[in-house]
């Protein structure tokens, strides 16, 4: 069983599209383990995005992350570290199909409303970035049979 790490980035709670993010992977079937909003510092920004530091649009990233409160969560699924990045649809919303979050909700790649883990590796790194071990809830569904 798989953990990933998921964020409605400022765009997304500023469009009021938590509601309807959270209710997406919901309804999938996954388990929703962590949550909470946070003002992302920019020590934490440059942290979460460290890979991206010399690429040009690195300012403007951070500056756009910590710009207005984020939706933090974990989730919890088979395979759900894939399964969300395809639920996320393509990094430039202008490519992402209809039907992804990104396709539906979002215009520019600058803001594309939503952030997952990419890997394994990331969604452990990030998912310890953003939360304490006691913010994680562990349990076990009663409906996960039918799922
Ligand atoms: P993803 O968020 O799909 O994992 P990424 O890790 O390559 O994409 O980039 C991180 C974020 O940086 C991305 O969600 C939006 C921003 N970004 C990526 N490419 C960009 C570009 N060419 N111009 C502006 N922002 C960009
Ligand atoms: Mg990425």
């Amino acid at each position: 069983m798989e953990r990933t790490f998921l964020m409605v980035k400022p765009d997304g709670v500023q469009r009021n599209l938590v509601g309807e993010i959270v209710s997406r992977f919901e309804q999938k079937g996954y388990t929703l383990v962590g949550a909470k909003m946070l003002a992302v510092s920019k020590e934490l920004a440059e942290t979460h995005y460290g890979e991206h530091k010399e690429r040009p649009f690195f300012g403007e990233l951070v500056g756009f992350i910590t710009s207005s409160p984020v939706f933090a969560m974990v989730w919890e699924g088979e395979n759900v570290i894939s399964e969300a990045r395809k639920m996320m649809g393509a990094t430039n919303p202008q490519e992402a199909t209809p039907g992804t979050i990104r396709g539906d909700y979002g215009i520019q790649v600058s803001k594309n409303v939503i952030h997952g883990s990419d890997s394994v590796e990331s969604a452990a790194r990030e998912i310890d970035l953003f939360f304490n071990e006691d913010e994680l809830v562990s349990f076990k569904k009663t409906n996960s049979e039918w799922v």
